[in-house]
């Protein structure tokens, strides 16, 4: 159910390509294979954001169990599962999942490389699952890294926790790696192939915040864990993991938040609705659902950054207006319902702003001067 703007907002990328490489300056991703099955070992990749030093990082994967499940399942492409691979301009690579493992979940994993300075870069991990079944779902995600600093699996030491890992080389003392998850339930580091082989070996495992420091110069690896109770149907759940070289990820210091204001215009079937899903959190997406319009009508969603006459909107023609400047057009479903993610990067200015939101619906039966409806106002405090 994407519209104009989600599309936009998702940022798709047109090349099709088996495996490759995504660049943003001095930033390098290339993604060298997938997963052929659920027990498979992480993938080889290889990033790197300083020219002196090859690659810090030698695989990374996501791994996933749903509730009831008896152990971790790696995202993979068994059975050619594995609907688009994507390797696109801006540093971008997405690759998407219709439904994985035929388990009633649909992913898109999307991999942004970012530079940060000459010598710094950050690869920012993006995995949302969407809840295609009928029924609420709990999922463990787990975002899986072997770091090799330096480029050598050997003589690599960690510090940190519960949700930041920062791995050194005293082969080249002046650099750094780091492993941070946003909103995370758990860590494990150890020497390979410890971390991987608790991922694959058909038993259940949860990370608890094991393993750091991590002393002995060795091959590290390490994984974190995200938890999501009672995602709704039709829900996104949205996993965040950065690895930075010589850059060091700063959370977004606001708190989200989401607030209504306004009054919503009603015709014959009632008020129409608006309401939010999921709270506006740097590095997920946030989520808006319309309901109660039209089946199979439209509508407009109003957006932007400003607020019109603050929460007493503008009167016009027996309508009020709360919102300014955007516009997208909207098609609801044959229930009079939409659900509208919106991607809120991580490495951007949208720490801390405000956003609001209103919804305009063609409605015949509405008592204005024009067959519009439309929705009360709400406000999202974008935070992390
Ligand atoms: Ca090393
Ligand atoms: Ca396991
Ligand atoms: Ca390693």
């Amino acid at each position: 159910m994407r519209n104009a703007l989600t599309a936009a907002l998702l940022m798709t990328t047109p090349a099709l390509a088996q495996l490759g490489t995504v660049s943003d300056a001095n930033a390098t991703f290339t993604l060298v294979d997938v997963p052929d099955s659920p027990t498979a070992y992480a993938p080889r990749i290889v990033f790197s954001a300083d020219p002196a030093i090859n690659t810090i990082a030698h695989s990374f994967w996501w791994y996933y169990r749903l509730g009831g499940d008896v152990s971790e399942s790696a995202l993979n492409d068994s059975n050619g599962q594995l609907t688009s691979m994507q390797f696109g301009g801006g540093g971008i690579a997405t690759l998407e999942w219709d439904d994985v493992d035929n388990r009633g979940i649909r992913a898109m994993y999307k991999i942004s490389a970012e530079s940060t300075g000459p010598t710094s870069g950050a690869l920012i991990h993006t995995l949302t699952l969407e809840n295609l079944t009928a029924a609420p779902i709990d999922i463990e995600a787990f975002a899986y890294c072997d770091i090799d600093h330096c480029d050598t699996a050997f003589g690599d030491t960690a510090t940190g926790g519960p949700d930041r890992v920062t791995v050194n080389d005293a082969s080249c003392p002046t650099g750094y790696a780091e492993f941070f998850g946003v909103r995370t339930s758990g860590y494990a580091v150890f020497d390979y192939p410890v971390v991987i082989d608790a991922l694959v070996d058909g038993s259940q495992t949860d990370l608890m915040n094991v393993g750091l420091p991590f002393s002995t110069p060795s091959d590290f690896t390490a994984a974190l864990q995200y938890s999501e109770t009672a995602l709704q149907p039709g829900a996104l759940f949205t996993a965040v993991a950065v690895v930075g070289h010589n850059y060091s990820y700063a959370p977004c210091p606001a708190v989200p938040d989401t607030r209504s204001y306004g009054i919503a215009l009603a015709g014959a079937l009632g008020e129409p609705t608006i309401k939010t899903l999921a709270v506006p959190v740097v590095g997920t997406h946030g989520v808006l659902e319309i309901g109660n319009a039209p089946p199979n009508g439209t509508g407009t969603l109003l957006y932007g950054m400003q607020q019109l006459a603050g929460d007493l909107g503008v009167q016009a023609f027996g309508l009020t207006i709360y919102v300014a400047t955007n516009s997208e057009p909207l098609t609801f479903d044959s229930t009079g319902s939409l659900v509208i993610p919106l991607n809120l990067p991580v490495v951007t200015g949208l720490c801390a702003s405000d956003f609001y939101f209103q919804v305009l619906i063609q409605d015949p039966t509405s008592p204005a001067q024009f067959p519009i409806t439309h929705t009360h106002a709400i406000e999202w405090t974008i935070g992390s």
